[in-house]
């Protein structure tokens, strides 16, 4: 039996990859280059510097390991500049009412994100209490589809792999949770989420009888 839900951040609670793709694409600017909206999906939920590789690499420019850190964190200091002015306004549709109710259902609720900027995020939405653990890439080393991030979610909670439902809107993310065990929601279209157990638009299609019937 389902005991716990677990919750990505980004594309599930809040939408922070149009400000990812706009502070990703400052530096690529500035660097002489550029990417697509579309080439940014293939970046949801893979941790900082694993994009900074993988946008690198798009166009065959090589950096050194100290290059690529400072990189880094020109990114974040452009993309935090962009969060700390989030709002309430900016939570997705559904995601409150949902957190909201599986509480009230007496579920256990984490969050599993790969961001290092998740309590800043939550700060600014005002979300913070509605999560029982949060688990995010200051507390985990392997990036998504490795499991990690959900099985130590699980931990904090003290429940099974097996009892817990992973909410995901990237690729990676639902591989993650099937790699640990653990029942997947995606967020987002279902021929691109196709190894989910099932696929929704948004929270606000979720309900407990869908949950409890995964
Ligand atoms: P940060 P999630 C992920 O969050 C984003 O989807 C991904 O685009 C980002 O690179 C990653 O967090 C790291 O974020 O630079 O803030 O540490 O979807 O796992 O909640
Ligand atoms: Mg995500």
């Amino acid at each position: 039996k389902l005991k716990a839900c677990i919750f990505d951040l980004d594309g599930v609670i809040v939408d922070t990859a149009v400000y990812h793709y706009k502070a990703w694409k400052r530096l690529a600017n500035q660097l002489g280059f550029d990417f697509t909206e579309e080439q940014n999906e293939e970046l949801k939920g893979i941790s900082r510097i694993d994009s900074l590789k993988i946008i690198l690499n798009w166009d065959d420019v090589s950096k050194t390991d100290e290059e690529m850190q400072e990189l880094a964190t020109l990114k974040n200091t452009w993309y935090v500049d962009m969060i700390t002015k989030m709002t309430p306004k900016e939570i997705l549709p559904g995601a409150k009412e949902f957190l909201a109710l599986v509480k009230a259902n007496n579920y256990l609720t984490a969050l599993g994100s790969a961001s290092k900027n998740s309590e800043t995020i939550l700060k600014q939405i005002g979300l913070t209490h509605m999560f029982d653990a949060l688990v995010d890439g200051n507390k985990v080393t392997k990036s998504k589809p490795n499991p990690e991030v959900f099985l130590v979610g699980a931990q904090e909670l003290n429940v099974k792999p097996e009892e817990c439902v992973v909410f995901e809107d990237a690729i990676a993310g639902v591989q993650a949770a099937k790699a640990g065990k653990m029942k997947a929601v995606g967020i987002g279209k279902a021929d691109v989420l196709s190894e989910a157990d099932l696929v929704i638009e948004g929270l606000f299609e979720m309900t407990i009888e869908k949950m409890e019937n995964l």
